[in-house]
């Protein structure tokens, strides 16, 4: 890992580059998830770098339908493997989801790489390497467990490809995805869409969990029934015209 200085003004963002770049060298991230970094830190830029108030209300919502679902599932790839393996298993250990690999570069060494590495980060099952059942789809982010992500009802998809979200949509699941692009084909099609950091994002559902597990059902519906997700992307994309009209005044 590089040696960077706590005091350099992108500490932060530089950090989560290395983790990434580690996550590289350890076999479990992919070369393009190097790319779809350097994506995310644009449109994190964009949005000042901070959990805005209407991502935290999608944070909410994301975590009410988790609650909510009968059969729902964590879905874990290369990049948010590396960059928040604690989290993922602390979301999953508070809400009671199981965690399933599922990847679009996808060897069998990568998936089992990440089912070991959040193992050795806490988790104590990981799905997908039974690959028993199939997605309508191309590549091989179709490969999926008939107990996981095929027989879900709700599932969480950080980082995603657009095809899938829309093949998941199409079984009639609900999915919500947190993706720093509130203009990507993903961002379009999940039922709810959390514009937010993923490393922010999961701190903020692991937070939110812990007091929305004590609320009742009636409560949780009423969350969900009130979401409207095109305001949610309208606002993302609102915020980053007012942070350029910011910078453009400076
Ligand atoms: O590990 P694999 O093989 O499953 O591959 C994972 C990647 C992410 C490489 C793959 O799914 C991919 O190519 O994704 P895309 O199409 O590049 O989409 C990734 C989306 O995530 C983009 O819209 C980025 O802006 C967004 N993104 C990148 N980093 C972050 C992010 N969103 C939230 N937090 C981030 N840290």
């Amino acid at each position: 890992m590089s040696d960077i200085p706590k005091d350099h003004p992108r500490y932060v963002s530089l950090m989560t580059r290395e983790k990434i770049v580690e996550g590289v060298e350890l076999g479990i991230t992919s070369q393009q998830g190097l790319v779809a970094q350097g994506r995310g830190e644009c449109f994190d830029y964009l949005t000042g770098e901070q959990t805005t108030d209407s991502a935290l209300i999608a944070e909410k919502v994301g975590v009410a339908m988790l609650l909510l679902a009968e059969r729902p599932v964590l879905s874990v790839n290369g990049n948010a493997a590396a960059l928040v393996p604690d989290s993922l298993v602390k979301l999953s250990e508070v809400t009671g989801v199981p965690l399933e690999v599922n990847l679009f570069h996808r060897s069998e060494e990568r998936v089992n790489r990440i089912i070991n590495h959040l193992k050795d980060h806490g988790a104590l099952e990981v799905l997908g390497s039974k690959a028993d059942a199939r997605l309508a789809l191309q590549h091989s982010r179709a490969i999926v467990d008939s107990e996981g992500i095929y027989n879900a009802d709700v599932v969480l998809v950080p980082l995603e490809d657009g095809d899938r979200c829309q093949a998941l949509v199409g079984m009639g699941k609900s999915v919500i995805t947190i993706d720093l692009n509130p203009l990507s084909r993903t961002s379009r099609t999940a039922n709810v869409t959390i514009v937010d950091n993923v490393v922010r994002a999961m701190d903020n559902m692991i937070d939110l969990s812990y007091g929305m597990k004590e609320l009742d059902e009636a409560e949780l519906r009423k969350l969900v029934e009130e979401y409207d997700n095109s305001r949610t992307l309208s606002d993302a994309v609102r915020q980053m015209i007012r942070k350029l009209e910011e910078l453009s005044d400076t």
